[in-house]
């Protein structure tokens, strides 16, 4: 698939940035860009050669939510039927660290990107909302789920309901965001964290970000035995034994993956 609306680069060993790049609307999530988006997660997720992602936009905009004139005069059955819900979908589902980088507007479903991802590295100027009550509709791809799991009910119902925006300082204390970067830093910081991740044990990245996405969908007793389930599974690998015995024998560990 060619990309028009996508970049994609590799600024360290291991990393893979993904760029939207629609920057005259505020890279609005039209239905190409999120096909886009999807073909290119998922086909840097089975690359072995990239073991975590960054996903970003421009200073300007993370993205300023899906394309409004694109969807305006759509029936429901006609945004069920098209793709649109691949791009986020595929971001969620990716097994690999995906980091959002986010400056600038990340509105509607482009806030939904950047909760779909699971660390967020924001710039000072960055401002996150889901405005789509404005828009008579409310957020559909994952907006009120996730921002309820992390922000719990009250917070969550004022930026749902009455278009509350939070900044980067407040998305920071709520939970929302990691770490906040002067706007010339945000996004190299971003790729050092990447490039951090990418040098670790593969496998164990893959679990153990398994295991924290499973506490959002379980039972703490159904959460615990999976857990337990993808640690014992741990041991079969070489990596394992290699983690163990280089830190017996003083030295950095070679992960193969295996
Ligand atoms: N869609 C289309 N075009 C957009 C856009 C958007 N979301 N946001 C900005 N633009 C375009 C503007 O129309 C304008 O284009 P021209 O008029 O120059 O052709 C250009 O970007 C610059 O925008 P402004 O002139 O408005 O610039 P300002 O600096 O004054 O304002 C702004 C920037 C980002 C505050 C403002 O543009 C704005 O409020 N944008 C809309 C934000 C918004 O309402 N976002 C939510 C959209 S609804 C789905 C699940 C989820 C969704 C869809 C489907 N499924 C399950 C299938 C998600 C829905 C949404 O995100």
């Amino acid at each position: 698939m060619t990309y028009e609306y996508i970049l994609i680069e590799h600024p360290a060993p291991g990393v893979a940035l993904v760029r939207l790049n629609r920057p005259k609307q505020y890279n609005a999530l039209n239905l190409r860009l999120l096909q886009e988006l999807a073909h290119a997660f998922r086909t840097l997720d089975e690359d072995d050669d990239v073991r975590a992602i960054v996903l970003t936009g421009n200073d300007k905009a993370f993205a300023a939510g899906a394309d409004i004139k694109e969807m305006m005069d759509k029936t429901a059955v006609q945004m069920k039927n098209a793709p649109f819900i691949s791009g986020w979908d595929a971001v969620a589902l990716a097994k690999k660290p995906v980091i959002a980088a986010v400056s600038g507007y990340a509105l509607g479903g482009g806030a939904e990107l950047a909760w779909a991802c699971d660390i967020i590295i924001a710039s000072e100027t960055a401002v996150f909302g889901q405005p789509e009550i404005n828009l008579g509709i409310i957020p559909g791809a994952g907006g009120t789920q996730r921002l309820a799991r992390t922000l719990g009910k009250y917070l969550t119902m004022e930026i749902v309901l009455n278009d509350r925006r939070l900044t980067a300082a407040e998305a920071e204390r709520f939970g929302l965001v990691n770490h906040v970067f002067p706007v010339d830093t945000y996004l190299e910081e971003a790729i050092k964290m990447a490039a951090r991740l990418a040098s670790r044990a593969p496998l164990a990245l893959r679990f153990g970000k398994e295991a924290v996405l499973y506490a959002f969908n379980s039972t703490l007793d159904a959460g615990l035995q999976h857990e337990r389930l993808l640690f014992y599974t741990l041991f079969c690998t070489e990596d394992q034994k290699e983690g163990m015995h280089a830190f017996v024998e003083k030295r950095t560990p070679q992960w193969k993956g295996t």
